[in-house]
């Protein structure tokens, strides 16, 4: 970005409202996690320099970017989600921009802890310390924050949120059938109301298409680049192909799908090469469970820098973010907004019951990607996630995959515990 050098992100930062001296100590720590987990990978592809920029450039130009942006009406306004429910179309088709408000790490707990008892999931309290402490610039930036109401944890939470910052929550069904699908197309086009008066601009059939398309086109760009990984030797890591989904929920979609279809050139040519990121014959893990949001890199980072790789993830931060599309062919609006509603009750959560989908998605992807094991992991706290666990075993036992429950938080202290138990199931792999 031009003037980069000269512009002063700390006086951007201040003049968002956020403590800029805890906002420090935030950036050198994830910048130190970074530099440890990340720069430390051998033979990465040269591609993934892409990683690096947001890495560097997250916290810093993308949002100066979304400010000059708004101040020249282009996005004109920034909504922050915390669940992929929140369909991006709609806000891109009205004028604004969707960025992710998910906390990986552990802020300001005490302060969190007035509002949300302590035994609640690290991601939510990872929020709310982070809004409490002011150390969030996508928080601070947004004009308005879409919440919705899926599990129990961010329903509550939501409401003491929703004091601190203009909040506005869907209602996600918990059951899909006839009723609950047409309830829920009628919540999609409530959002898309409240869009549109937040900026002052309506959607139009030829926005929304557009809008549809972009969207398909990041997703088509992360399906590439996941085809890639059933190469042995793999030729990219799964912390990278986090790291892209990470920065999908932040960066401008067209820079990023671009970086995505050249990482996905490069990894094909690596395929066609014989070329991985970790030897041939090296374990393959199947991840599945609850998100990560940046910089939740720990259980990546200890599976592989135990020698194995991460090969596909079955989660919002991975396969369910872009393994649907919504149908470019709707003739109105309406066809539009309702395809946009299917597409996206159609996300395999553990809210839903039943929700035999997100089985079945595991044992594909497992079979598609060649996976010698299966490594599900909860956020601690999260009910769902650990009541789902006892199926998915079941299923991975039946279909004869290895499989290993683990539920973990965002601090460092289980790192020598978790390592020791990853590698114990490694080596019955
Ligand atoms: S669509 S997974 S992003 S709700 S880990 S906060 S469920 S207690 S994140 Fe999620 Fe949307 Fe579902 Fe995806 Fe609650 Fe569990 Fe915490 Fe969770």
């Amino acid at each position: 970005m031009a003037g980069q050098e000269e512009y002063d992100y700390r006086e951007m930062w201040g003049s968002l409202g956020m403590d800029v001296e805890a906002h420090d100590g935030l950036l050198a720590a994830v910048g130190q996690m970074y530099g440890d987990m990340f720069l430390t990978q051998g033979n990465r592809p040269k591609s993934t320099s892409y990683l690096d920029f947001v890495a560097s450039n997250i916290h810093s130009g993308r949002i100066r970017e979304l400010v000059e942006g708004r101040e020249a009406g282009d996005p004109k306004k920034v909504v922050g989600s915390f669940c992929l429910y929140v369909p991006e179309e709609i806000i891109s088709a009205a004028g604004a921009v969707e960025v992710g408000l998910c906390a990986g790490a552990e802020w300001a707990p005490e302060e969190a802890e007035k509002l949300v008892p302590r035994n609640t999931c690290p991601l939510i309290k990872g929020f709310m310390g982070f809004k409490l402490a002011s150390v969030c610039p996508y928080i601070e930036t947004a004009d308005l924050v879409v919440g919705e109401n899926t599990c129990d944890g961010k329903k509550k939470a939501y409401e003491e949120f929703g004091k601190l910052k203009d909040t506005f929550v869907m209602d996600v069904p918990h059951v899909r059938n006839e009723d609950t699908r047409q309830q829920w197309r009628n919540e999609v086009k409530r959002l898309a109301g409240r869009i549109e008066e937040l900026t002052g601009q309506k959607i139009t059939e030829e926005s929304l298409r557009a809008a549809i398309k972009l969207a398909n086109q990041k997703r088509l760009a992360l399906k590439r680049l996941d085809q890639t990984r059933a190469a042995d030797p793999v030729p990219i890591s799964g912390l990278d192909c986090l790291l892209t989904i990470q920065a999908a929920f932040m960066d401008d979609s067209v820079r990023l799908t671009g970086a995505i279809n050249d990482m996905a050139q490069e990894c094909e040519a690596r395929v066609e090469a014989g070329e991985g990121v970790a030897p041939k014959g090296a374990k393959r893990i199947l991840y599945t469970g609850t998100p990560m949001a940046v910089p939740n890199w720990k259980l990546f980072n200890i599976i592989e820098k135990s020698g194995a790789v991460v090969v596909g993830e079955e989660c919002c931060t991975g396969s369910r973010y872009y393994k649907d599309l919504v149908p470019e062919d709707g003739a109105t609006i309406d066809d539009m907004l309702n395809d946009i509603a299917d597409r996206y009750l159609n996300i395999q959560c553990a809210i839903f019951t039943p929700n035999d989908g997100r089985k079945e998605d595991v044992l594909r992807m497992a079979r598609e990607l060649n996976a010698d094991g299966i490594i599900d992991c909860s956020l601690q706290f999260c009910t769902l996630y650990d009541m789902e666990a006892t199926g998915m075993e079941l299923a991975a036992r039946d279909a004869g995959i290895p499989y290993m429950h683990i539920s973990t938080g965002y601090s460092a202290d289980d790192e020598g515990q978790l390592k020791t138990r990853i590698e114990a199931f490694l080596e019955m792999l």
